[in-house]
C-alpha cells in the first residue's frame, strides 16, 4: 500500500516541470459540502465510502459544466456518433474522471488536508462490470476516445443491476457470486425519468388497406415495458468533451397490481413488473457460447429499440423528416447484438412515421454500422424463427421482407444458384429454421468491420464470404486499440512520469511521441530507472498475489502473465501444460540454472462452460502441487489470481515481463490485452493471431517471440484427423506431461479429475495444443535465455514501449470517424 500511494504521489505533469497544481481552497469547500449535504455525515463520523462519494460528487460537478457546455457548443446540428453495445466493461470511474480533468495533484491535496488519503479512497469504488469482456473493453475505450477527439457521441446499452459476476475460487473452483455494484448507489449517473420510451413485445400483426392501395401493419402487442434513461457523463483528456453514455433500465408499465394486493396477494401484484424488470436485472452471463435464450433477445430488443426511438426523436424536433438522418448521425452496431435494429429502425420509420419502404432502406444502410468481434461459429447470433415470431412478430415479417428484396436483386443481377441463396440468406435452414444476425447487420449496414488486419482478411475469406463477393466495398478493417489515459497514465504512473522526462510532455496527448523513447533505449541510466519502475510495480503485484491467494513471489522472478477470458481457443491449457513440463524439467535437472519464473493467470470462464472451470482447476491444482514443492522454490511459481476485472488488470500489467497471447492462430480477432501489456513493457510471446501481427510488425519481429501454426498452416493441420496423435508421438516432454496430468500426478485427491480434458486432446484437440506445444516450449526457453542477458531483455522491452503508439483507441477513432461514420475529429 506504501507504494500505491508512493506511485500516485504527484499527477505525470508534475515531473515535466509542468506548472504544480494550485492550491485549490474550492476543492476543500466542495468536498466538505458534499459530505454534509448530499451524503449527510459529519467529518467525525465519515468512513472511507462516504468520503468517496463526497468527493465523486464534487469532481462531478465540475464534470458537469464541461458536459453541459460541450453539448450546448456541439449543437444537435452536427453529426453524432452512436455506439450501440450490450456491454460497456468501464471499471472505475472516479480515479479515471480526475486523471482526465487533470486535478489529482488538487483533489489530492484537498483531501490531505482532511486527513483522508486519495488513493485508498479511489480503491472503495465498486468496478462498473457491464461487460463480458474484450467488446465491452473496447466498448469503454472507444467511448474515452471519442470524447477526447471532441467527437459528439452517445454510447447506448443497458444498466444492468447486476453486472459480471464475482468469481470466488473454492478449492480451485469457480463459483459465481452477483455483482452488486449498485447497492451503495452510483455517483457518476443521473437518472432521467423524463426520458422513457415504450418498447414492445410479443402480440400479433394486422393488416390495413390504405385508400392509396398500401398496405399499412398495426402491431398489436402483447407486452409493453418502460425504458428509462440513465445518463453517465464520459469525459476525454484534459476534460476536452464530455459526451453521455446513457444506459437503459426496464421498468413495468403498471408496477403494481393493486386489485390483487388488495385482496391478498402481494407477490401476484407484483409478478409482472419482476417479470419485465428481469431484462435489465443481469448481464448475460456468456461470453462466446450459445446464447439462445429468449431473455437475451428481450435485452437485445430492449435497448435497440429505446436507443432508435430516442435518437429518431432527437432528430425530429429539427428537422421535417429523416431524410437526411444520415447526415446527423451515424449508428455503430457493437457486434451483432443490436443487430436488430435493421428491422428496428425499418419499422419505425415505415409504420410509425410512414416513410415509404424504399427511402426508410436507404436511410437504414446509410446510418448503420456493423463490427465483428469474433469468427467462432457458435458466437454468431442466430434466433429460431419460432422464437422471434413469438417476441418480436413484426420485426420477423420486416426480415423476411428484407431477405426476399435482397435475394430478388441478386437474380436481377444474373444467375444466382441454389447454392448461394443457402450462403446469403438471413434465414438459415440446416437446423430449424433461424434467422442470421451476423448477415442481417452486414445486409443493413454501409460498412462492416473487422477488428485487426487478419481477422478482417478472414472474415473476408471465410464467414462472409459470400456476402463480400456481392458486395466487395463494404468490409473494411479497423483494428482495435486501447485507451493510454486509463493503460499507461492512470494504471502506471511512475513510468508515464519517467517517459514524461525521457520524451516531452507530448507524449501525454500524442501516443505517438513514445517513439522518441528510441534516442534513450542505449542509455544504461535510462535503462536503470525502467528497470526500478518496473521492480515497484513487480512488489506492488507481489503483494496482491499474497493477499489474494496466499503465494509469495519473489518480484526479481519473471513474471509470465496471460489474463484474459478462459477458453479453449486462448489456450490456457498449453501455458499450463508447459508449466508442468518446465516443473518436471527443473525436478529432473535442479542443478541448472532456471529462470526464475512466477506464471500469473487470471481470468473468468462462462458460468456454463464446464472445460474452462476445469482448466482453472487445472492452473490451481498445478499450483497447489508446485508452490509446495521445496525442489523448485525460488524458480517456479504458480498463481491464479480470482475475480478478474479491469481494476486487476490495471494491477497486473505494469507488472507484467511476459505477455502470453497464445490463441489458436485465426481464432483470436485481435486481443487488446496484448496492446496493453506491450505498453508497459512486457515481451509478447504469441502466435500469429489478431492484432499479435500487427504488434510484430510495430514492434519488429526482433522485439516479439511468435511460435507455432499460422492461421492457414492451422486450418489445414486441423483437417488432419490425427494430428494430435502424431504430435504426442512426436513429443516425448508432451507425451509425459500428459501421461501425468491425465493420470491425478497433480489431483491425487480425484486422479481422474483431468482424464477427460487430456483425453479430448488426445482425440481432436480442435485448438492444436498438442501440434503447438513443443514450438510454445522452445520459444519460452529462448525467452528463458534471454532474461539472463538483462540488458538485451530491457532493450526490447523498451522498444515495446517506443512502438506500440499506433495501438491508441485515438488513433483506432480517427480512422472510423474518416471512413465509417464520416464525422470530423476535433
Ligand atoms: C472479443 C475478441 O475475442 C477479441 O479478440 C477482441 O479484441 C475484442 O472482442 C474486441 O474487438 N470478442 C468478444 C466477444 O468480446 O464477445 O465476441
Amino acid at each position: 500500500l506504501k507504494d500505491a500511494t508512493l506511485a500516485h504521489e504527484a499527477p505525470p505533469e508534475a515531473a515535466a516541470g509542468a506548472a504544480q497544481p494550485r492550491p485549490d481552497p474550492d476543492m476543500r469547500e466542495a468536498i466538505l459540502a458534499k459530505l454534509r449535504f448530499a451524503v449527510g455525515r459529519d467529518v467525525s463520523a465519515a468512513r472511507d465510502h462516504d468520503w468517496y462519494v463526497a468527493t465523486a460528487l464534487a469532481v462531478r460537478d465540475r464534470v458537469v459544466e464541461r458536459w453541459l457546455d460541450s453539448i450546448a457548443r456541439t449543437g444537435p446540428e452536427k453529426k453524432h456518433v452512436y455506439y450501440f453495445s450490450l456491454e460497456f466493461l468501464i471499471g472505475r470511474l472516479f480515479f479515471d474522471t480526475v486523471s482526465n480533468l487533470n486535478i489529482v495533484g488538487e483533489v489530492r491535496q484537498a483531501l490531505a488536508g482532511l486527513g483522508v488519503d486519495l488513493d485508498r479512497i479511489r480503491a472503495v469504488e465498486p468496478d462498473a462490470a457491464l461487460g463480458n469482456g474484450g467488446l465491452g473493453r473496447l466498448a469503454a475505450c472507444f467511448m474515452e476516445s471519442l470524447a477526447t477527439l471532441d467527437i459528439p457521441a452517445f454510447g447506448y446499452g443497458i444498466r444492468y443491476d447486476y453486472g459480471l459476476f464475482r468469481q470466488a475460487i473454492v478449492d480451485g473452483w469457480q463459483h459465481e457470486i452477483p455483482e452488486d455494484w449498485l447497492s451503495f448507489g452510483n455517483p457518476w449517473e443521473f437518472e432521467r425519468p423524463d426520458i422513457k420510451y415504450l418498447v414492445r413485445f410479443g402480440g400479433s400483426v394486422e393488416m390495413v388497406g390504405r385508400p392509396d392501395g398500401t398496405i399499412q401493419h398495426i402491431w398489436h402487442s402483447a407486452e409493453t415495458v418502460v425504458a428509462v434513461a440513465f445518463d453517465t457523463p464520459m469525459v476525454g483528456w484534459r476534460g476536452r468533451r464530455v459526451n453521455t453514455l446513457r444506459l437503459w433500465s426496464a421498468r413495468a408499465a403498471d408496477p403494481l397490481v393493486l386489485e390483487a394486493f388488495n385482496r391478498g396477494d402481494h407477490v401476484g401484484a407484483v409478478a409482472d413488473r419482476m417479470r419485465v424488470e428481469a431484462i435489465s436485472r443481469v448481464l448475460y452471463p456468456s461470453d462466446a457460447t450459445p446464447a439462445g435464450q429468449e431473455l437475451r433477445l428481450r435485452q437485445e430488443f430492449f435497448f435497440t429499440s429505446a436507443s432508435l426511438q430516442d435518437l429518431l426523436r432527437r432528430h425530429r424536433e429539427r428537422h421535417p423528416d429523416f431524410s437526411n438522418l444520415p447526415d446527423h448521425g451515424a449508428i455503430q452496431l457493437n457486434d451483432t447484438h443490436p443487430a436488430i435494429a435493421v428491422a428496428e429502425l425499418m419499422r419505425l420509420l415505415v409504420d410509425e412515421h410512414n416513410v415509404r419502404w424504399d427511402e426508410a432502406w436507404r436511410i437504414t444502410t446509410a446510418t448503420l454500422n456493423y463490427t465483428n468481434h469474433t469468427l467462432m461459429p457458435e458466437a454468431l447470433e442466430t434466433w429460431p424463427v419460432e422464437l422471434m415470431e413469438r417476441v418480436l412478430p413484426r420485426h420477423i415479417q420486416i426480415i423476411y421482407l428484407i431477405n426476399f428484396l435482397h435475394l430478388e436483386s441478386l437474380a436481377k443481377n444474373g444467375e444466382i444458384s441454389a447454392d448461394l441463396v443457402r450462403q446469403v440468406s438471413l434465414i438459415d435452414e440446416s437446423h430449424g429454421r433461424r434467422v442470421r444476425m451476423g448477415p442481417l447487420a452486414f445486409i443493413g449496414s454501409r460498412r462492416v468491420n473487422g477488428v485487426s488486419a487478419l481477422h478482417t482478411e478472414l472474415m473476408r475469406k471465410t464467414v462472409f464470404s459470400d456476402l463480400h463477393a456481392l458486395y466487395p466495398d463494404r468490409i473494411t478493417n479497423k483494428t482495435n486499440g486501447i485507451t493510454f489515459r486509463r493503460w499507461l497514465l492512470e494504471a502506471n504512473p511512475d513510468l508515464t512520469r519517467l517517459l514524461v522526462e525521457a520524451v516531452g510532455p507530448q507524449v501525454l496527448d500524442d501516443a505517438e511521441a513514445l517513439s522518441g523513447l528510441e534516442r534513450v533505449v542505449g542509455d544504461p541510466a535510462f535503462r536503470d530507472r525502467f528497470v526500478a519502475v518496473r521492480r515497484r510495480n513487480k512488489e506492488r503485484l507481489a503483494q496482491e498475489i499474497a493477499a489474494r491467494t496466499g503465494v509469495k513471489v519473489d518480484p526479481a522472478a519473471l513474471f509470465d502473465v496471460q489474463i484474459k477470458r478462459i477458453h479453449e481457443y486462448k489456450r490456457q491449457h498449453l501455458n499450463l501444460l508447459e508449466t508442468a513440463a518446465l516443473y518436471a524439467a527443473i525436478k529432473a535437472e535442479p542443478n541448472r540454472d532456471w529462470t526464475p519464473r512466477v506464471k500469473i493467470f487470471a481470468g473468468k470462464a462462462a458460468s456454463s462452460y464446464v472445460v474452462a472451470k476445469l482448466i482453472i482447476k487445472l492452473a490451481y491444482d498445478l499450483a497447489q502441487v508446485i508452490n509446495n514443492d521445496p525442489d523448485v522454490r525460488g524458480r517456479l511459481a504458480v498463481a491464479f489470481l480470482p475475480n478478474y476485472n479491469v481494476s486487476l488488470a490495471e494491477i497486473i500489467i505494469p507488472a507484467a515481463d511476459l505477455s502470453e497471447q497464445i490463441s489458436t492462430a485465426g481464432l483470436e480477432a485481435s486481443g487488446t490485452g496484448n496492446m496493453k501489456l506491450a505498453l508497459n513493457g512486457a515481451i509478447t510471446i504469441g502466435t500469429l493471431d489478431g492484432a499479435n501481427v500487427e504488434i510484430r510488425e510495430q514492434v519488429g519481429p526482433e522485439n516479439i517471440t511468435i511460435f507455432g501454426l499460422t492461421a492457414p498452416e492451422a486450418l489445414a493441420r486441423k483437417a488432419e484427423p490425427d494430428h494430435a496423435s502424431r504430435a504426442i508421438a512426436a513429443s516425448p516432454r508432451l507425451a509425459s506431461v500428459l501421461d501425468a496430468i491425465g493420470s491425478g500426478a497433480f489431483s491425487p485427491d480425484d486422479p481422474g479429475r483431468f482424464a477427460g480434458l487430456v483425453g479430448g486432446l488426445r482425440d481432436h484437440d480442435p485448438f492444436l495444443v498438442t501440434d503447438d506445444f513443443d514450438a510454445y516450449w522452445e520459444a519460452q526457453r529462448g525467452l528463458d535465455e534471454l532474461w539472463h542477458r538483462p540488458e538485451e531483455w530491457w532493450r526490447k522491452s523498451l522498444l515495446n514501449v517506443a512502438r506500440v503508439g499506433w495501438f491508441s483507441s485515438d488513433r483506432t477513432i480517427r480512422e472510423y470517424a474518416e471512413e465509417i461514420w464520416r464525422v470530423p475529429v476535433g
